[in-house]
């Protein structure tokens, strides 16, 4: 008898302690990619035409849980469009053969086209954003794995934010499939959380 109240107590203990963890978890869960709290920050990653160079100009970290919109400030009518496409640092087309091959089949410029739905023959999107894994700025694609992307499109001041989700201490690989040779990265850091206030009862 003693041993089965004893046993009730710590099951009623541990009902009680649920909730607590399950703040715990909520609380932990920031740093999860898919579930970060907005910071209310904006970053901006632009991509722009300087001393006749493509190329994105961004922050070299953004946090968790801030916007980050992607701002094409250059002319599609004289540079074409752009894609902002997350990949991973190994599928970087790194040399300039890599980089003229790029729209090749099994190649990464050709793999973030078909992310977003392209159709070779009529030369449309069918998907923009490109999106994969969960919700927000969070998934670096390769040949074989899609990736996060938008497509500048053919208008001028094009721009697309969402929230960065993807965990802290990663580090986001960036690339234009149109350009390829425009490319860079961004890490990811922790968001800076308040401290909890001590329960006073
Ligand atoms: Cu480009």
């Amino acid at each position: 008898m003693h041993s089965k109240l004893s046993r009730r107590a710590r099951l009623r203990a541990l009902a009680l302690a649920v909730p607590a963890a399950a703040l715990t978890l909520a609380v932990a869960g920031s740093g999860v990619a898919g579930a970060a709290t907005p910071t209310g920050t904006t970053d901006v990653i632009s991509m722009e035409l300087t001393q006749g160079k493509l190329k994105f100009v961004g922050p070299s970290s953004v946090t968790v849980g801030d916007q980050l919109e992607i701002v094409n400030k250059t002319n599609p009518k004289q540079v074409g469009p752009h894609t902002f496409s997350l990949v991973t640092k190994g599928s970087l087309p790194k040399t300039p053969k890599a980089r003229k091959g790029c729209f090749a089949p099994k190649h990464i410029c050709l793999s973030i086209a078909t992310w977003h739905g392209f159709n070779p023959k009529t030369e449309q999107i069918t998907k923009n954003p490109a999106k994969a894994g969960p919700a927000g700025w969070s998934t670096m694609g390769t040949t074989s794995k899609k990736g996060d992307s938008w497509f500048s499109g053919e208008k001028k001041g094009g721009h697309f934010a969402q929230e960065v989700t993807a965990e802290a201490g990663a580090t986001l690989y960036y690339m234009c499939a149109v350009h390829p040779w425009m490319q860079g990265k961004v890490d990811v850091v922790a968001p800076v959380v308040p401290p909890l206030p001590v329960p006073t009862s």
